[in-house]
């Protein structure tokens, strides 16, 4: 065999091999275009194979230049597999890239629910009255929550139609509700203040006034487009010595004069009825002027504490004396901003919340 032919024809593959590494432009490719070359059927491995049948010197100097070859092509092999692997990291770093400079994604900003705002509107109106604010449980005893407030065991708020029960208490357990009003929460805050001040009581001397407001959560059995099965109400107490109805009168036309930021409204006490309060009396308000003029609007029930209720604070009704209302922030926030439907307090939209923001 002509030497030189022979050479042109190792060079044409070791072209021929750097053709087809070039062209592969998937790892799997490539590897496919190596066997062509170097695998156990592969060109290289034919040549040499067909040495064994050359006279011993040739053999030598066309194993040398197979083999030189080879390395070629190995080399060419090598070359193109970090090339491939170079790109692949390279299109990985450019899907993964991160613009460091963009902004960051807002949060926006929050904003208290409207009944809320009127809740801590009417803690800081009484609170400049001299009231302290109290909290406690949602779920109660029926003793707080009835029984202590002078509701007969008859009374038709305590039937299942009308509260909710709680199961599971055990068989033993007295029964839970969940709180139908938050008196029961004065009735708690009574009984301990009466409690730090036992001893001075029964040394005869006095105590400092109760004089407390109980906002929060409660639940009847109640829904449809002006109740729903949760509510709020804010209940206030006052206790003393020597605390009236004209007391009453001054607190209440105060707070709502604040809280609805108008001189230009008058009060009406309406003979009413609640177990826990006797003389009792639904509160009404009147606009004197602005959209709401002239009607009269319920905005709480009120009255003087019952002997019953007194007694089971701890104190000798002969004694203190004092009275109690109950307003409803829900039925407040509405007057205030003018809202129609009380549902769209609970349904979390933010066309709605965002107007109070
Ligand atoms: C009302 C109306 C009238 C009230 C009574 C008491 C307590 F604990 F002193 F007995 N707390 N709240 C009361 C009185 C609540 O809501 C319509």
């Amino acid at each position: 065999m002509d030497e030189r032919i022979a050479m042109n024809e190792l060079d044409a593959l070791v072209a021929s091999a750097e053709t087809d590494f070039a062209q592969a432009a998937l790892p799997a490719d490539l590897e496919n275009a190596k066997a062509r070359f170097l695998g156990k059927s592969g060109r290289i491995t034919a040549l040499m194979k067909d040495l064994a049948s050359l006279p011993v010197d040739e053999k030598k100097t066309r194993g040398a230049a197979i083999n030189l070859a080879k390395q070629a092509i190995e080399a060419a092999l090598n070359a193109r597999r970090q090339a491939l692997a170079d790109a692949e990291l390279q299109a990985q770093l450019q899907a993964e890239a991160l613009d460091v400079t963009l902004p960051g994604r807002q949060r926006g900003p929050g904003g208290l629910h409207p009944v809320s705002i009127t809740l801590e509107r009417i803690e800081g109106i009484f609170a400049s009255m001299g009231f302290e604010v109290a909290d406690g449980p949602e779920i109660e005893t029926d003793w707080f929550n009835f029984t202590a407030l002078n509701t007969p065991e008859d009374h038709p708020a305590r039937s299942m139609h009308d509260t909710f029960y709680v199961e599971g208490a055990g068989p033993d357990a007295p029964p839970h509700l969940l709180r139908t009003h938050t008196s029961p929460m004065q009735i708690r805050h009574a009984v301990q203040h009466v409690k730090r001040h036992r001893a001075a009581l029964d040394a005869g001397e006095g105590m400092p006034e109760i004089r407390v407001i109980a906002p929060g959560r409660t639940y009847r059995v109640d829904s449809d487009a002006t109740h729903s099965p949760m509510f709020h109400q804010c209940e206030g107490l006052w206790i003393g010595e020597n605390v009236s109805f004209k007391d009453l009168k001054v607190v209440f036309t105060d707070f709502c004069r604040t809280f609805f930021e108008s001189r230009d409204l008058v009060l009406r006490f309406r003979p009413s009825f609640f177990p826990f309060t006797e003389p009792s009396a639904e509160v009404d308000i009147q606009f004197q002027s602005g959209p709401l003029a002239g009607r009269w609007l319920e905005v709480a029930g009120s009255g003087q504490v019952h002997p019953n209720v007194v007694r089971n604070m701890g104190l000798d009704p002969e004694r203190f004396i004092g009275f109690a209302f109950g307003m409803g922030p829900d039925r407040l926030t509405m007057l205030r901003y003018g809202i129609n439907d009380l549902r769209l307090f609970f349904e979390g939209d933010l066309r709605f919340l965002r107007q109070f923001r």
